[in-house]
């Protein structure tokens, strides 16, 4: 599958190289899913991610969540996702100044080494792009960040159109910036964002389930084909895949309609 065709204007202005990855490993596995991979340890983990991984473009962790974390079996891990073909995605929502979000891609966990994406909310002002951008540079690895312009949790402050319009307007123009995570659970408000964002971003949604309803505290839902139609790019799909009897049936069934709306969206 060409990207060019499939992608149609984002590929052709959208021009970050993770996002270029990204768009081709889609067009690979004929899926936008990114897997919310919110388990405990690392044998759970290694598990969903050797059920699904054929049906999944990127894999969001929370390494903070594993409780028998170890360098040695998270690099491990991590290796064998690259045989899977996944950008890895670490949700760290950082939010400090620039120097300590550089900072905090090092220490235990070592973002910075294996991360391809991560995302920061822009509450600090800009400068935590220059900071997470040092870090890879540091350690010669290309990275992207996920700026939070919307959220998909019930009253968060994230609020349109004067924080996702400030947010955006700080970071666009930005080469560290691979997109925005927007609302999947809004599709009009999903609209709004990519009319803000224009096509030279990535816009990945949280709260996507097929069972559209609200959530464990505060969490709301919408449904991926919506959110595609409505300017996502990759659905952030969690306990809708890992928390059903056939998590592989589920992962393949959410590939096959992010895939068709991608198709459908052109
Ligand atoms: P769920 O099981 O599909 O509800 O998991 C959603 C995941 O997406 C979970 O890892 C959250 O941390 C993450 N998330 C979210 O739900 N909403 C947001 O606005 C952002 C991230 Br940002």
């Amino acid at each position: 599958m060409d990207p060019a065709s499939i992608w149609g204007k984002r590929w052709l202005n959208c021009n970050q190289p993770i996002a270029k990855k990204y768009m081709e490993v889609v067009c690979k596995k004929q899926s936008l899913v990114v897997l919310a991979a919110d388990k405990s340890t690392m044998d759970e983990l290694n598990q969903l991610v050797e059920d699904v991984g054929d049906y999944i473009s990127a894999l969001k962790t929370h390494v903070d969540l594993i409780e028998d974390w170890t360098e040695e079996k998270w690099l491990k891990f991590i290796s064998h996702t690259k045989k899977k073909n996944l950008i890895i995605f670490e949700d760290r929502k950082h939010g400090d100044i620039g120097k300590i979000a550089k900072k905090q891609m090092g220490g235990i966990y070592n973002i910075k080494a294996w991360a391809d994406l991560v995302t920061a909310h822009l509450i600090s002002g800009p400068s935590i792009l220059d900071g997470l951008e040092e870090s890879w540079k540091s350690i010669n690895r290309n990275g992207g960040v996920l700026v939070l312009a919307q959220m998909s949790s019930e009253g968060n402050l994230l609020k349109l159109p004067e924080y996702t319009n400030s947010a955006v307007e700080l970071s666009k123009k930005h080469a560290i910036c691979f997109g925005y995570i927007g609302n999947g659970s809004r599709p009009s408000e999903l609209i709004e964002l990519r009319n803000i964002v224009g096509d030279e971003k990535m816009i990945w949604t949280p709260g996507v389930n097929l069972k559209v309803e609200d959530g464990e505290l505060g969490q709301r839902y919408g449904n991926p084909t919506n959110a595609i139609k409505a300017g996502s790019d990759g659905i952030i799909v969690g306990s809708g895949i890992y928390n059903t009897k056939n998590p592989k049936e589920m992962a393949k069934e959410y590939a096959e309609i992010s895939w068709r709306a991608l198709l459908e969206r052109k």
